[in-house]
């Protein structure tokens, strides 16, 4: 397949932030490094079977060495914009008590490179690695992580916040609680339905505290504060008019979606997921006032978005319950091309998506993550010929300014992800780069996808 040209998408040219992505544990290495503590993805590294080729973060992209490279290349991929998460075992060890010096120099540090380069740094606290001994303590289950979270969210906030504007807390919540506690596939590798939806309220407890401690610190230090989280989010559809597929859709939008959204947005958890919760032996731990909390005000919401699914309420020998006698929610392929995760490429999904979110929740949206693994072939001269990846990338842009055409306020696109990195469960099998990285030597090397993703915004900008 020829590489599509790039070509400027009009839609895209004004008021829009064009980025590149990642999060520390899968790009940092240097674990042990000026006082990082154990996190719970280097506990569960360890656990046999638990990732792919038994894999670790150990050295990863060694960025933690390789960081003014690193800036370098971004700046040559002409973007504005760099998401990155802070480790929370480097700045606060433990995870409670004083910061330490030299964890947040590596962002001091990190942070004023972005700047000297013209790019604008997007910090995430926390991208699902949570200091160990807050998860021997108990965890996002336990109420006590929702304040320690805002505690390091307000001592990392009054250490950068005067150079850094944007902000997003969580990353992905959903995947904490259900892939973490629930599923047991992430770490802590737990698998307790009960546990996940307590993660699930102490993560928006946790989000809602940390905006507040970070509003009032923006306001006494007079800083610009623009302030978000990042959901994982997609479109949700039933396979068919069936009653039992459309109750299907809903019960997965109910736990998916707007468990996250009708709490940060609206103050209050799903009326139908409340109902259903009793029948899974199972109750939300909130506190009077806890759900004013969760609802702060929310300068963007951050979209991570993969795929989409269609859902069936039967199985495939058409019953309704479980062997556990719970409702069946079967995702149903559409049939479309697979990337290298095995997840349906749809990109009609994500412009659904955002005009959904528009419409439902009005709150400005950023895409913080889109992107896909594929098995790169690497050609003879040492260049990685990704027409797959440009593939996706192109036709999930086209679905962005679609869905700004439409009226939907979309206001910035990060590609995930700048490297090949850390896949977590993965491992390094599965390659999400725009830049390839040799883990061998450490060598980067830029991808057609990356060199493409270059020319577009400098087309879209008109250059
Ligand atoms: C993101 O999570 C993470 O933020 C990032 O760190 C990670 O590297 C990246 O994605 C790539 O994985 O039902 O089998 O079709 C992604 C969360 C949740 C997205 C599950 C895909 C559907 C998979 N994922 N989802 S499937």
């Amino acid at each position: 397949t020829p590489v599509g040209a790039p070509r400027a998408i009009p839609e895209l040219a004004e008021n829009f932030t064009w980025g590149v992505a990642t999060s520390a544990y899968q790009i940092e290495g240097a674990t042990d490094a000026d006082g990082r503590t154990p996190s719970i993805w280097d506990t569960f590294c360890r656990v046999p079977g638990a990732v792919v080729n038994a894999d670790n973060g150990d050295t990863a992209c060694d960025h933690y060495r390789l960081m003014p490279e690193d800036v370098k290349l971004i700046a040559g991929l002409g973007v504005d914009s760099y998401r990155f998460s802070l480790a929370w075992p480097r700045i606060q060890p433990g995870g409670k008590g004083p910061v330490n010096a030299k964890g947040i120099a590596f962002y001091d540090r990190l942070v004023d490179t972005l700047l000297e380069h013209g790019i604008t740094p997007w910090a995430t606290l926390y991208h699902w690695d949570l200091p160990q001994e807050l998860e021997d303590a108990g965890g996002w289950p336990e109420r006590d992580t929702a304040y320690r979270f805002a505690e390091y969210a307000e001592l990392t906030y009054r250490a950068l916040g005067d150079r850094v504007v944007n902000w997003t807390t969580l990353n992905e919540p959903w995947c904490s609680a259900m892939l973490g506690y629930h599923e047991g596939i992430h770490a802590p590798g737990r698998k307790n339905f009960s546990d996940a939806l307590h993660a699930v309220h102490h993560l928006l407890l946790g989000h809602g505290l940390a905006a507040q401690r970070m509003r009032a610190a923006a306001a006494e230090a007079d800083n610009e504060l623009s302030l978000g989280i990042v959901l994982n989010l997609g479109h949700g559809s039933p396979a068919s008019d069936d009653e039992r597929d459309r109750e299907a859709a809903r019960r997965s939008d109910a736990l998916g979606t707007r468990l996250y959204l009708d709490a940060l947005v609206h103050g209050r958890y799903p009326e139908d997921l409340l109902a259903e919760l009793p029948a899974h032996g199972v109750e939300l731990p909130v506190q009077d006032g806890d759900l004013a909390t969760i609802a702060q005000p929310l300068d963007l919401l951050g979209v991570n978005y993969y795929t989409s699914h269609q859902f069936a309420g039967t199985d495939e020998e058409g019953a309704t319950t479980d062997e556990r006698g719970l409702p069946v929610v079967r995702m149903v392929p559409f049939g479309l091309p697979r990337t290298a995760m095995d997840w349906e490429i749809v990109p009609s999904g994500l412009t659904r998506l955002l005009l959904r979110l528009h419409r439902e929740y009005g709150v400005p949206l950023v895409i913080t993550e889109n992107g896909a693994a594929f098995d790169d072939r690497v050609a003879e001269d040492g260049a990685v010929p990704d027409a797959d990846r440009v593939g996706y990338l192109a036709s999930h842009l086209a679905a962005v300014a679609e869905a700004r055409a439409q009226g939907a306020d979309v206001r910035g696109y990060f590609a995930w992800s700048l490297f090949d990195n850390f896949e977590w469960a993965e491992g390094y099998e599965k390659r999400f780069g725009i830049v390839r990285v040799d883990y061998d030597t450490q060598k980067r090397t830029v991808k057609d996808s990356g060199a493409w993703y270059r020319d577009t915004v400098r087309l879209t900008r008109g250059g």
